[in-house]
């Protein structure tokens, strides 16, 4: 625990009232979505401005006190929870957008900016900023660029990655870093940018985001369609995408339904129940290609891939729709469940998923096992539910043994343990399965570099020794 002198230092550093020590903000700011870790940090700081923060990393520096990173506080692997005294810097009072560009069709934020803040922005613009994801409503674009947040247009938008035109970040040692300056083309050396996005602020704080948008999409059309099986969903991957361009392709398992259903307040997509559904969407920008979709609809149809089916006519369908598949996440996290978000190349997914799904029938029989995802990306999050008979850690427990097995399987198709969830804590043992000894030895001297006295987010990402 950081020392009450410390903590009066601390103060000083910003303006009055911005420290918090007190019992329901340390538990509030020092966690995020995750359940395996107690939050303990010994305070909770807010900076208002870059010089703020840059004074806090010397500060921290100087006394050898941890900083955790915590915006929107929706992560899943644990990277925001301070579980071992040290000090949250939380950007909740950093969180204006602070310019707009027309041409570059660009917008300056700072960390603290929602998500759906810059989403609403962007449309007031008659723009568009595609990553999108259910906690859009309250993560942050500094956590989303500390994640490199995925979510459900990777298929035809890609990752945060793709859309940071530029960062200004302040270094573990407590520089002040202006990234790539928003240029679309830089080729003056190593793209210090990118190794800020993912870094989980294991590297320094993100304190400004030059942020791209898109032109906005026309006349989006979701389509959720029925499959007979696991094995079905790829080959209408295939055909949709044979004759679409497509800006999502999800996939959610009659259980998920089942738990969507239980809500009472999202109608059903049509009456067949299916073992399977996938959400699809296009740009239905006019007749042509709503016929596309629905003449593909027709193809899966007659080869047995699909079973039944509905197409969006109104925005209203849309949302509805893509309510089945955005609240799952929110609906089944009554049950505690056991999280897993793993990903291959899209080529493997039909026989990754079968060796994984045997491992789970075999290993779970008695557990309520919910699959979604963003199969289009190769992205699926397996998501184990808590039986009312077992304590979280005792469920916990049996559930981690199982991990072994579907991290080995990851392994065997060379995919990813965290596809975009990242690594956090909850990950960092399993690391090995996904990045060889040599290139983490890399990662930690990538690190050291920029954060040599190891006081950024320490015990995220890598093993603890
Ligand atoms: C999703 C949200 C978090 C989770 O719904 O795509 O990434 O796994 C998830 O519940
Ligand atoms: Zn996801």
């Amino acid at each position: 625990m950081t020392d009450l002198a410390l903590i009066d230092e601390l103060m000083t550093l910003v303006e009055p009232g911005k420290v918090l020590t007190d019992a329901a903000s340390l538990d509030a700011y020092g966690k995020d979505w995750t359940k395996h870790f107690a939050p303990a940090p010994s305070a909770i700081v807010f900076p208002k401005s870059i010089e703020q923060v840059q004074a806090i990393v010397r500060w921290a520096n100087q006394h050898k006190v941890a900083l955790v990173p915590s915006g929107g506080r929706t992560g899943l692997s644990a990277a925001a929870v301070a579980a071992n005294g040290e000090v949250v810097v939380a950007f909740d009072y950093m969180n204006q957008i602070l310019d707009f560009n027309e041409f570059d069709r660009s917008v300056v934020c700072q960390p603290g900016v929602i998500t759906q803040q810059l989403q609403d922005f962007a449309e007031a613009k008659g723009l568009y900023y595609p990553v999108d994801f259910a906690s859009a409503g309250s993560s942050q674009i500094g956590g989303n660029i500390g994640t490199n947040a995925g979510g459900i247009k990777v298929i035809r938008y890609g990752m945060t990655r793709n859309w940071v035109a530029g960062l200004k970040v302040v270094t573990g040692k407590g520089d002040v870093l202006e990234l790539n300056k928003d240029l679309i083309k830089n080729a003056t050396g190593y793209d210090l940018r990118q190794l800020f996005i993912g870094a989980e602020g294991t590297l320094g704080f993100v304190v400004e985001a030059t942020m791209r948008l898109d032109r906005a999409p026309n006349n989006l059309t979701a389509m959720v369609l029925g499959t007979p099986d696991f094995d079905s969903i790829m080959p209408v991957l295939h055909a949709f995408r044979a004759r679409l361009d497509l800006t999502a392709f999800e996939f959610f398992s009659d259980k998920a339904l089942a738990k969507i259903m239980g809500r009472g307040d999202v109608p059903a997509p049509f009456a067949t129940d299916c073992p399977f559904y996938v959400l699809l969407e296009f740009e239905a920008s006019n007749e042509e290609v709503a016929n596309d979709a629905l003449a593909t609809f027709e193809h899966c149809v007659e080869q047995g891939w699909v079973l039944d089916g509905v197409m969006s006519q109104s925005e209203q369908q849309l949302q509805n729709l893509w309510k089945l598949r955005e609240f799952i996440s929110e609906t089944i996290s009554h049950w505690t469940p056991y999280k897993n978000d793993i990903s291959v190349t899209v080529s493997k997914v039909p026989a990754f998923l079968k060796d994984i799904d045997a491992i789970v029938a075999d290993n779970y029989p008695d557990f309520e096992v919910v699959w979604y995802g963003h199969i289009g990306d190769g992205n699926l999050h397996l998501n184990i539910l808590k039986p009312q008979n077992l304590s979280k850690d005792e469920f916990f427990a049996k559930c981690a043994t199982v991990n072994k097995w579907v991290f080995e399987t990851v392994e065997k198709y060379n995919g990813s343990i965290s596809a975009e969830h990242g690594v956090g804590m909850t990950k960092r043992d399993y690391l090995t399965y996904s990045r060889s000894p040599v290139e983490i030895e890399y990662m930690k001297a990538v690190k050291a570099a920029f954060d040599p006295n190891g006081i950024m987010n320490p015990g995220k990402i890598f093993a603890v020794e």
